[in-house]
């Protein structure tokens, strides 16, 4: 039995006028929570400190950058980075990163119980479009402010297993559970900013999104044998609604723990990385089963 406790903390809303600081007092009654409730882990969502900035278009590069965090820890978040050393606690929490030599990255952490970063992942898949589209009911301007990850889809030996992280429309693609998958994942934590509605589909909702985030979550820990634990950023954004439904799910692809409501909120479950081991070693033992040779189509050859 290799348990991890894992919590997710699901944030309410951010408002554009919200100050980090703020952010990071919600950030830490989660994490005072996880604390109380035995949690070794706790999942933040994507690009927590901040509202979800992409569904504006800005042309000033100065002013995109202020959504953007040079360092990481830094003055707003050394106070969470502290609580999280001071509770022996590992933590993994998505920003937008802006790198010394000017990139820009939607980019998830993994820290350790000392509160070191051990593991960097940078959002491979960015769904919208990069000009403003006036088809759209509100804009996903992704492409336009981040480029796509430089660093593939590592995993990092941490807590006892095997650990991976993703972001958001990540997880919508199964290429990106397979190559963690195929380097014996355990635990893939993540984080999202997902809308309520379809900016180009007028009648697909958040009963829709919902069904689709289980969907794909269940199937990617279902598929490659591993727990998946999901974190939304959710609630209504200066008029924009985000879905909730943060969950974790077990390697046999079952929901285990899920978000009741839109607004800053706990999850916890008990996760054991013995559990990975069964599916591994038979239904989805890759060295056994699977047949490459017919599966060039997948990597463009
Ligand atoms: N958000 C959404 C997501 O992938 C989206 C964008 C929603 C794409 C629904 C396709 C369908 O959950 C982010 N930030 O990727």
């Amino acid at each position: 039995m290799r348990e991890v406790v894992v919590g997710g903390a699901q944030m309410g809303p951010i408002q554009k006028s919200d100050t980090r600081e703020a952010v990071v007092e919600r950030m830490i009654a989660l994490m005072d929570r996880a604390h109380e409730a035995g949690c070794d882990l706790v999942v933040y969502p994507e690009l927590t400190l901040t509202t979800f900035f992409p569904r504006w278009y800005m042309e000033d590069q100065r002013e995109v950058d202020s959504w953007f965090e040079r360092e990481m820890p830094n003055e707003a978040t050394a106070p969470l980075f502290k609580r999280a050393r001071d509770y022996g606690m590992a933590m993994s929490l998505g920003y937008a990163e802006l790198t010394p030599d000017g990139h820009h990255f939607n980019t998830q952490i993994l820290t350790d119980k000392t509160g070191a970063i051990v593991g960097k992942y940078r959002k491979v898949h960015l769904p919208g479009h990069d000009e403003f589209d006036p088809e759209r009911s509100f804009q996903h301007l992704e492409k336009r402010y981040f480029e796509p990850g430089d660093l593939g889809f590592p995993v990092w030996r941490a807590l006892g297993g095997i650990m991976g992280m993703c972001v958001c429309n990540d997880r919508r693609w199964p290429e990106t559970y397979r190559v963690m998958g195929l380097q014996g994942v355990e635990l893939v934590m993540l984080g999202y900013n997902t809308p309520s509605v379809n900016s180009q589909k007028g009648d697909e909702g958040p009963e829709k999104r919902l069904f689709h985030n289980r969907l794909v979550v269940q199937a990617g820990a279902y598929q490659n044998s591993t727990w998946v634990v999901a974190v939304a950023k959710a609630g209504v954004e200066d008029g924009h609604p985000l879905i909730g439904g943060s969950l974790i799910v077990n390697p046999d692809g079952e929901v285990v723990a899920e978000a009741k409501t839109e607004d800053d909120e706990l999850i916890v479950h008990p996760c054991d990385l013995d559990a990975c081991n069964f599916g591994k070693e038979t239904i989805f033992d890759f060295a056994r089963h699977r047949r490459i040779e017919h599966y060039g189509p997948i990597t463009g050859q």
